[in-house]
């Protein structure tokens, strides 16, 4: 059996609105090295979450309207994430397509299910114990995952399972996105060469 060593995936994209300047650089092939200066720390600490257990190289800077408060800056990096992974993984021949993750962190458990099928769709089930996590407001993690999901075009179920503290509830559920992304990214080695759906594209 021949494991045909794939060409890094790579993107690049600056989006600019009057809301936000954002830059996402990433390899979805990386070692899940990351660089973060978004101005919203625990996002900061999230998306490291994703480069780490995706085991994607990222790197996203972004200058928002913090004034107002993190809402644009969050779900305009969702959706600048979503544009830079659409166009690394190209035309999906070759992956799993489908990528799922369970993750816990001592009390809390949470799992997330991916699709790459080219249709936006996002079902979220996380409720969590209180609205802020220092000064983020947890509501913002659901409209980075509608950003994220319109742009990617990928189905995405977010469940949390369990979960009594809010930092742990966050820290599972993107532990999981990263890791089911890097599932349903991944060459499978009898995909070779193969778009994984029978209509012969997604
Ligand atoms: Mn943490």
């Amino acid at each position: 059996m021949k494991i045909r060593t794939m060409a890094h995936r790579t993107a690049e994209i600056e989006r600019n609105t009057s809301e936000t300047e954002i830059r996402i650089s990433l390899d979805l092939d990386g070692e899940g090295k990351g660089v973060f200066d978004t101005g919203v720390p625990f996002l900061d600490h999230m998306l490291d979450q994703v480069a780490r257990h995706g085991l994607i190289d990222l790197e996203v800077r972004a200058r928002g309207d913090l004034h107002i408060d993190a809402h644009h800056t969050v779900e305009d990096i969702g959706i600048t994430l979503g544009q830079a992974v659409e166009r690394a993984v190209g035309d999906k021949k070759g992956i799993r397509r489908y990528g799922n993750a369970y993750v816990p962190l001592d009390e809390a458990l949470s799992r997330v299910v991916v699709d790459f099928s080219g249709r936006p769709g996002l079902s979220y089930g996380v409720e969590f114990p209180r609205a802020r996590i220092g000064d983020f407001d947890v509501d913002l993690f659901q409209e980075f995952f509608r950003g994220f999901v319109n742009h990617a075009k990928v189905t995405l179920h977010i469940d949390n399972l369990k979960g009594q503290n809010a930092h742990h509830v966050a820290e599972t559920v993107f532990k999981a996105f990263g890791r089911a992304l890097r599932m349903a990214m991944e060459p499978d080695t009898r995909m070779q060469g193969i778009i994984p759906s029978t209509k012969g594209t997604l």
